[in-house]
C-alpha cells in the first residue's frame, strides 16, 4: 500500500519548515529567464536544483582531494576512496539498506536498470518465463525488458493504468502469477505523479516468488523510502533527482542476489585477477562498478543526502503535500484544465499533470516561460501512460524542497494567461 512508500503523510501543513532558508541555498531560483521573468522552476521531476553544498563540496573535490580511487597507496587517492566509500554508507543509511555493499554506483536509474537486465535478467530469465511491468512506466523500465524479451523469447507483460492513473490491482492479480520471475514498477509515475501500490504489488509477486524491482526514480527523492520494509530486490534511482549533480545513480540489490549476478560493464576495478586466459570479479559491489566512475559525482551526491536528511524526508514529503493541494485546489478551479491522476492528494507525489482545452502542452510551455515557470511539456518518457489518457501529451509541474506557494501562483495566473491568449476566455 501507498503508506510504505510515504511513511507519515499525515501532516499536510509544513511546521518548521524554513523556506527562506532553503531558497537562499539555491541560487539559480535568483535568476531571471529570457522574458525577464524571475524563474519558478516547476521542472523538478526532470531534474531539481543543486544547493551551494553540493556544488562547494565537488568544487573541494577536484581542488583539495582530486585522485582515482582503489588504487593509489598515496595520500590524495586514499582521501578520495575514503570520500567515495563514505557516501556509500550515508547511501545505505539513506534508504536503510541492510548492508554498503549492497550499495552499487552507476551514472543513473537507467542504468541501473540495464544492469539488472543484463547483469541478472539475462543470466537467470530464459525463454518460457514472463517478466510483469505496468502502463505507467518511464521508457527506461519497458524498453531494457522489451529487448531481453525479444532476445529470450520471454513474455512481457503490462498491469494496465487505472482510470485515476493508479494500476487496476484486479488485472494484477491475474497477470502475476507462478511463471512471473520479475516484476519491475515504479513507485510514482514521473508522467502523473500517481503512488502505486508497491507493497501490495511486491506482496503478490513474493507469492509467486518472483524477483521484485522498484524503479524509485521519482519516489526516493521525495518521501521516506525505506528498503527493508518494502521487501523487493532491486531499487533503481538518480541522484540528479534530488539535489546530486548528474551522471550519479544508485543500484540497491540484496546481497546475495547481486553476489549471484554476472557483471555488467567489465574491465578495470570490477576485477580480482586477470590472466592471459581468464579473469576473476572482485566483490560486491565493485564487480559492478568498471572502471573510474564519476568520484566527485559521487561525493557531491553524498552532500545532497546530507541535505536532505538534515530537512528530514516526512518534511520534504508534507511540504511538497501542501504545494500539490493547493496547485490541485486553484488549477481545479481554472476554466479548460483537466487534470491527470488521483484525485485524492495523498496518493500523489509533487506532480500536476495537467491540459488546457485547446490549447497544446507545447504552446502552454511556451507562454509559461515567457511568465519565467519552467514547466515540462511532452510525452514524459512514458508513452504508454499518454496512449492510456489518449491524449498526445500533458504539461506537468513538479514541486521540490524550494518551491512556495507564490510560485503556484504564478503558474496558475500563467495557465490563465495562456487560456485568454489562445481564445478560450473573452
Ligand atoms: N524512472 C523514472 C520514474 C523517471 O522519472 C526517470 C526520469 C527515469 C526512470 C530515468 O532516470 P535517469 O536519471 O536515468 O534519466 N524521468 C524524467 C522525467 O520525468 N523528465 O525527465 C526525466
Amino acid at each position: 500500500m501507498a503508506q510504505q512508500v510515504t511513511l507519515s503523510d499525515d501532516h499536510v501543513s509544513p511546521r518548521s519548515y524554513d523556506i527562506g532558508k532553503i531558497r537562499r541555498d539555491f541560487p539559480v531560483l535568483n535568476r531571471d529567464v529570457a522574458s525577464g521573468a524571475q524563474l519558478v522552476y516547476l521542472d523538478n521531476a526532470a531534474t531539481s536544483q543543486r544547493p551551494v553544498q553540493v556544488i562547494a563540496e565537488i568544487t573541494r573535490f577536484y581542488r583539495d582531494h582530486n585522485a582515482n580511487i582503489h588504487r593509489g597507496v598515496h595520500t590524495l587517492s586514499e582521501e578520495a576512496t575514503a570520500l567515495y566509500e563514505n557516501v556509500r554508507e550515508q547511501t545505505r543509511s539513506f534508504i536503510n539498506a541492510y548492508d554498503a555493499r549492497e550499495i552499487v554506483f552507476s551514472t543513473g536509474t537507467t542504468a541501473s536498470i540495464n544492469l539488472v537486465a543484463y547483469g541478472w535478467g539475462r543470466k537467470f530469465l530464459q525463454a518460457g518465463d514472463e517478466m510483469v511491468v505496468t502502463e505507467l512506466e518511464h521508457h527506461s523500465n519497458i524498453v531494457p525488458w522489451q529487448i531481453l524479451r525479444d532476445e529470450r523469447d520471454i513474455t512481457l507483460k503490462f498491469i494496465p493504468m487505472a482510470p485515476d492513473g493508479t494500476v487496476d490491482m484486479d488485472a494484477a492479480r491475474k497477470l502475476i502469477g507462478p511463471k512471473t520471475k520479475l516484476l519491475s514498477i515504479s513507485a510514482m509515475s514521473n508522467a502523473l505523479g500517481s503512488i502505486l501500490p508497491v507493497a501490495e504489488l511486491v506482496s503478490i509477486a513474493k507469492e509467486h516468488g518472483a524477483t521484485v524491482l522498484i524503479d524509485g526514480a521519482q519516489a526516493i527523492p521525495h518521501m521516506p523510502f525505506d528498503v527493508q520494509t518494502m521487501g523487493a530486490d532491486f531499487v533503481a534511482f538518480s541522484g540528479h533527482k534530488m539535489l546530486g549533480p548528474t551522471g550519479v545513480g544508485v543500484l540497491w540489490g540484496r546481497l546475495d542476489i547481486l553476489e549471484s549476478m554476472d557483471p555488467f560493464m567489465s574491465g578495470g576495478d570490477m576485477i580480482s585477477t586477470v590472466s592471459l586466459d581468464s579473469s576473476t570479479w572482485a566483490d560486491v559491489p565493485h564487480k559492478f562498478e568498471a572502471g573510474t566512475p564519476n568520484i566527485a559525482g559521487v561525493v557531491g551526491f553524498g552532500a545532497a543526502l546530507k541535505y536532505l536528511m538534515n530537512i528530514g524526508m516526512d518534511e520534504v514529503r508534507a511540504h511538497e503535500l501542501d504545494l500539490t493541494q493547493y496547485t490541485l485546489d486553484r488549477l481545479g478551479d481554472t476554466p479548460g484544465v483537466e487534470i491527470f491522476g488521483p484525485p485524492e492528494v495523498k496518493a500523489r507525489g509533487g506532480v500536476v499533470s495537467f491540459s488546457l482545452e485547446g490549447v497544446h502542452p507545447h504552446d502552454i510551455g511556451q507562454v509559461l516561460d515567457d511568465y519565467g515557470v519552467a514547466i515540462r511539456a511532452g510525452h514524459h518518457c512514458a508513452q504508454p501512460v499518454m496512449a492510456a489518457l489518449k491524449v498526445p501529451a500533458t504539461a506537468r509541474a513538479s514541486f521540490y524542497i524550494y518551491n512556495t506557494r507564490d510560485e503556484v501562483d504564478t503558474l496558475v495566473n500563467a495557465v490563465e494567461e495562456t487560456s485568454r491568449i489562445f481564445g478560450n476566455r473573452s
